[in-house]
């Protein structure tokens, strides 16, 4: 397939090409937009070097358990159960995530509207935000599954047309997040370069990917490379923490062997300057809930009452 001239990710390619540096800032905002916000100075360098932000106990326990309280509900919902936006693991009936859960829950939605949380999104991308995806991982005791290493921005470049690298991800653990229930694991330092990967998109791919990734998988002498320079970083918390990775943060999860579930709530903001435009895979664009294209304007801020932060 023919590159296009406005395509500057290039990937799912037929040989496997050099990885290189990514064209954007990490910080889109400059001087009092940069500097007025709820990150210091010291958390914006930090997110700028690795590519994420941890907070422990953000939101507190009370507001946790209302939506601990939502999960138990959807889990038994069948109206939740027979969407297409909800995804059981692969040969289970256990749910693996469910997308669109800001249009699902009037709670959620009002999380990402928080203003902290968006001031924040304001500093980090430069400019207002709408919800590019939302789902919750569930990751169930002893059948979760893992989430092979991937850049979260090399999917939705491909699959969903996103142009420029402008979109973070808030991702606030519903469970605690312990070495044993497979954590988030991230590579400090990924997102300043770009790895193109090999593989051409069938239609419709997300019907088997996000049950198993198989397209966007950097190579192992790739991956092995980059984590050999950067480590890895596998952040844990009680639940109520938050994780803020950068679009092009290289990620991945282990199965979950423990009892116990490692529910997290992700949540992603896009630019409103960055657009969804024809898929760079050329295949046709995937459906609102992975990509949304119908609510693109600028999310205002909603005081949310019932959500204590503590971070
Ligand atoms: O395809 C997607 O959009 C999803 N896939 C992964 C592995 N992470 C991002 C997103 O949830
Ligand atoms: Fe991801």
């Amino acid at each position: 397939m023919e590159t296009r001239a406005d395509d500057f990710y290039p990937t799912r390619l037929e040989r496997p090409s050099q990885a290189f540096e990514r064209l954007e800032p990490v910080i889109h905002s400059t001087g009092a937009d940069r500097t007025q916000g709820p990150l210091s100075e010291s958390e914006l360098a930090q997110y700028e070097r690795d590519g994420f932000l941890v907070f422990n106990n953000f939101l507190d326990a009370e507001t946790v358990r209302r939506f601990q309280q939502d999960l138990r509900a959807y889990e038994r919902d069948d109206n939740v159960l027979r969407s297409e936006g909800t995804i059981t693991e692969p040969g289970k009936q256990e749910i693996r995530s469910i997308f669109g859960i800001h249009e699902l829950s009037p709670r959620f939605d009002r999380l990402t509207r928080d203003p902290k949380i968006l001031d924040m999104v304001h500093q980090l991308l430069g400019s207002d935000a709408y919800i590019h995806q939302s789902r919750i991982n569930f990751k169930p005791g002893f059948h979760g599954k893992g989430f092979d290493w991937h850049s979260d921005f090399e999917t939705w470049h491909a699959e969903d047309g996103m142009p420029r690298m402008r979109a973070v991800s808030f991702s606030i653990a519903l469970t605690d997040n312990t070495p044993f229930n497979g954590p988030l694991m991230l590579v400090p330092g990924s997102h300043k370069t770009f790895v193109p990967c090999v593989g051409r998109t069938p239609e419709d791919n997300y019907q088997s990917s996000l049950k198993k990734q198989e397209l966007g998988v950097p190579n192992e002498r790739d991956l092995g490379r980059i984590v050999d320079q950067h480590g890895i970083k596998a952040p844990t918390g009680p639940a109520g923490s938050l994780i803020i990775f950068e679009c092009n943060t290289l990620h991945a999860s282990n199965a979950n062997m423990s009892p116990w579930p490692r529910s997290n709530l992700f949540f992603v903001y896009n630019s409103v300057e960055n657009q969804l435009e024809q898929p760079f895979c050329g295949n046709k664009p995937r459906p609102d809930f992975l990509g949304n294209r119908s609510a693109t304007e600028a999310l205002q801020p909603v005081n949310t009452g019932d959500l204590q932060r503590t971070g």
